[in-house]
């Protein structure tokens, strides 16, 4: 089954939006396969923004990934990579429709407080630097209810 990686960066653990943004992945049926509170030091964060090492805003996305705690989780289901991102909300907050995370609790780009991976590829690549032990091995007892 398809699974995505999904992280809560250091603005959404500040403001106390842990619990809120679990819900919302819970809530809609997916399946925890990976927890972890961290914090991340700069060649790790540059390994996982390696795509946007030319980007002028590369210095201070390294700065606020590493600023403090974040939340590390995998999740799993059918089309969870793209559903994610729907849950999730685009890029920028402004943009991101109400409903959305960022559309409800954020305001600008550089503080949009959750990651998700873009595609099913650069989530096995996501998954394998964040979890090296890989997913924690589960069936939730209510799949029948949520897959036919
Ligand atoms: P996303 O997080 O929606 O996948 P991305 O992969 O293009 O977006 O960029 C990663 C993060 O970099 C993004 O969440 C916030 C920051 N970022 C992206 N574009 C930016 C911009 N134009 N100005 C400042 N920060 C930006
Ligand atoms: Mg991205």
């Amino acid at each position: 089954m398809e699974q995505t990686f999904i992280m809560i960066k250091p603005d959404g653990v500040q403001r106390g939006l842990v619990g809120e943004i679990i819900i919302r992945f819970e809530k809609k049926g997916f399946s925890l396969k990976g927890l972890k509170l961290m914090t991340v030091d700069r060649p790790f964060a540059e390994k996982h923004y390696e795509d946007l090492s030319s980007k002028p805003f590369f210095g201070s996305l390294i700065e606020y990934i590493t600023s403090g705690p974040v939340v590390a989780m995998i999740w799993e289901g059918e089309g969870v990579v793209k559903t994610g991102r729907t849950i999730i909300g685009a890029t920028n907050p402004a943009q991101s429709a109400p409903g959305t995370i960022r559309g409800d609790l954020a305001i600008v780009t550089g503080r949009n407080i959750i990651h998700g991976s873009d595609s099913v590829e650069s989530a096995q690549k996501e998954i394998a630097l964040w979890f090296p032990d890989g997913p924690i091995n589960w069936q939730s007892s209510l799949h029948p209810w949520i897959y036919e």
